[in-house]
């Protein structure tokens, strides 16, 4: 009955370990990174947040792509799931114009490929939500890629195949969230394929941790907008004057309460459960 795990893989703020030759252990830490630097306080119930919002988005996209979501444990922050051949492809879709997305574009009026009209300001929503993959970096960041890069790494009919199913993926959630007032400005997801060759959605969905959400009542363009859960976080940061690399400052509990506040809030709108309700018993988000 009892199982043992062996670590495979550590993340910036999550593990994997393996269950057996079908299943891994996915494990959200309540660890939180900022300008890329993973802080020495945690937020309290930050990787139950995550884990209960992934699974609530693969429950709901379950018929616009299978995924590799097998159970919730019921601790709320740890998902087993199927163990799939990963695509080396992170396949980002963006629906309104920040962070490498908009730097490519003010350098070149492009983004990976995709040619935008002219006087886009920062934080405009795009025309047409795009597909911009990268590459998979084991050190540094990810480097975006065009389209002919992308089918080079995976196959033409692959490619094609991701970037319908991501920007369909993306197109659902971001219409559903906008409703309860979170714009989904850009999200990450991460293939794999089954022993069939199926295409499988993996890793996280639509967390704020894979998606720059921003709080629509506050949406501006024509500058950068403020983070739905991280900002309180940011704003601290910025107010010490630290030079944003390791280590990181000790957060005050005034700013872990605010933010551990705005992941909890984030749940509660987008699955519109309790989060309590989801602590008592996390499967209440795949009903
Ligand atoms: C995901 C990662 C880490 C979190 C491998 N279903 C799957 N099958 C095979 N491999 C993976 C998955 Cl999710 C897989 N990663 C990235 C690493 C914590 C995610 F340490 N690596």
């Amino acid at each position: 009955m009892s199982e043992t795990l062996v670590h495979v893989a550590s993340g910036k703020v999550r593990e994997l370990f393996t269950i057996d030759d079908e299943r891994l252990l996915l494990v959200a830490s309540d660890r939180i990174s900022t300008f890329d630097v993973v802080l020495p306080t945690e937020i309290p119930d930050k990787g139950r947040v995550l884990t209960g919002l992934s699974a609530f988005w693969f429950a709901r996209t379950r018929e616009l792509c299978p995924n590799h979501l097998l159970a919730l444990r019921p601790d709320g922050r740890a998902m087993e799931c199927r163990r799939l051949e990963m695509l080396p492809l992170e396949c980002v879709v963006r629906g309104y114009l920040a962070g490498s997305g908009w730097k490519d574009y003010l350098r070149t009026g492009e983004t990976s490929g995709h040619v935008l009209p002219e006087g886009l300001r920062e934080s405009d929503r795009l025309p047409e939500p795009l597909f911009t993959p990268s590459t998979k970096a084991t050190t540094g960041h990810d480097e975006n890629i065009d389209a002919g890069q992308a089918a080079a790494l995976v196959g033409a009919d692959r490619y094609a195949e991701v970037e319908r199913t991501a920007l369909a993926l993306y197109r659902f959630a971001a219409e559903y969230a906008e409703a309860l007032g979170i714009l989904i400005a850009d999200t990450k997801f991460e293939f794999g394929l089954d022993a069939d060759g199926r295409l499988v959605l993996a890793d996280e969905a639509f967390t704020p941790d894979s998606s720059r959400f921003w709080p629509a009542d506050e949406y501006q363009p024509g500058g950068p907008q403020p983070s739905f859960d991280k900002q309180f976080v940011r704003d601290y940061c910025e107010t010490l004057g630290w030079d944003k690399t390791y280590p990181g400052p000790e957060l005050s509990d005034e700013v872990v309460a605010g933010t551990r506040a705005r992941y909890v809030e984030a749940f509660e709108r987008l699955t519109r459960i309790a989060f309590a309700d989801y602590v008592a018993d996390p499967s209440v988000v795949l009903a």
